[in-house]
């Protein structure tokens, strides 16, 4: 069976072919009148991006991250910040059809949902790049790419610490999933769970969304604690909500990374002092620096060539020693 991220992947492929047609259609068509702006002619792009948010670290940066490399591509960027809601993103992606932008780009805040406003777009001729987090959708001709992580790859990282970490013992687990519904946190959960199978000594005893902020990783923390006395590890979907359980754990009177050790996703610089200071124990990274990527494959697109279906990002761990080195130099 063609797993989801196959699926999408096998599928994006033909979607970049026809995205490609469409936007060579919508330059045809409007060449006459030359009204689509950067779309393959001289004139500067004019990309639409619609964010989830700011509700972490990595959320942070990954702005950063774009809006830098618009300006240094000499894109112009229409940026749209959505608070974490599927509501606000669709209303972005609207006004940026109306407004006629060369090229969409969003970091869809849940996998569901996108079907009737991706269609708006791709019936405008409006190419759609979907960057950090996928769109789990049977009509996979509606974005051109996706670029990002493996976030399943990122919760077996995880899983693979935690046996090598605990062996045999057996070993109480709370998990703080991510926001429900999204990317990150329904693959992170499933590898975290593949590499755990099979080992009656790991028990997933509490498991809760935590909504990737620090607040959310403390509040749920907080009540894990009251209900289970016996906690040995902490799978925190970011570092935010790990760092927020940091705070639920010394408030217990328990010392993190020692009583209750912790794991977490991301390696933001935040997260990244926690490793060094030995309150969590191990960090798989996630990069959010994704605008540099996305803006070559903008260009690409526009000028009618291909791109890959599915654009994975390079990614490491790090334990309190790599995070002790990496500190430094780290960028975000
Ligand atoms: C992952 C990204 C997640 C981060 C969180 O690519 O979507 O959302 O792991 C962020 O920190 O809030």
């Amino acid at each position: 069976m063609v797993s989801r991220n196959g699926r999408r992947a096998l599928a994006a492929g033909a979607a970049a072919v026809l995205a490609l047609g469409l936007t060579a259609c919508a330059n045809d068509s409007d060449s006459g009148s030359g009204s689509t702006g950067g779309g393959g002619g001289d004139e500067q792009i004019v990309m639409g991006f619609a964010q989830v948010g700011a509700e972490s670290g990595w959320r942070t940066a990954n702005t950063k991250s774009i809006q830098e490399a618009a300006e240094e591509a000499g894109i112009e960027l229409k940026f749209s910040d959505a608070q974490q809601k599927q509501e606000n993103q669709i209303k972005a992606i609207r006004s940026y059809i109306q407004q006629k932008v060369d090229v969409i780009a969003f970091s869809p805040v849940v996998e569901t949902g996108w079907d009737t406003v991706l269609k708006e777009a791709q019936d405008a001729g409006i190419p759609v790049i979907l960057t950090d987090r996928a769109v789990d959708s049977e009509d996979t001709s509606l974005y051109v790419t996706f670029l990002g992580s493996d976030f399943v790859e990122e919760g077996k990282k995880a899983g693979e610490w935690v046996v090598e970490e605990f062996g045999s013992e057996p070993t109480n687990i709370v998990e703080l999933q991510g926001t429900t519904g999204s990317a990150p946190a329904i693959d992170r959960k499933e590898g975290f769970e593949e590499v755990l199978a099979g080992q009656s000594n790991f028990t997933v005893i509490a498991s809760q969304t935590g909504d990737f902020t620090r607040d959310g990783g403390k509040k749920v923390m907080e009540a894990f604690l009251q209900q289970n006395p016996d906690i040995d590890l902490v799978y925190a979907h970011n570092d935010d909500m790990g760092l927020g359980a940091i705070e639920a754990i010394e408030a217990a009177g328990k010392v993190p990374g020692q009583d209750i050790k912790i794991v977490t996703v991301d390696a933001v610089k935040d997260g990244m002092q926690a490793l060094a200071d030995g309150k969590i124990n191990f960090i798989v990274e996630c990069s959010p620096l994704l605008g540099p990527q996305l803006m070559e494959i903008t260009k690409t697109v526009l000028a009618g060539d291909s791109v890959e279906p599915r654009i994975v990002t390079e990614e490491t761990t790090f334990t309190q020693e790599q995070a002790k080195e990496a500190l430094p130099s780290r960028q975000y």
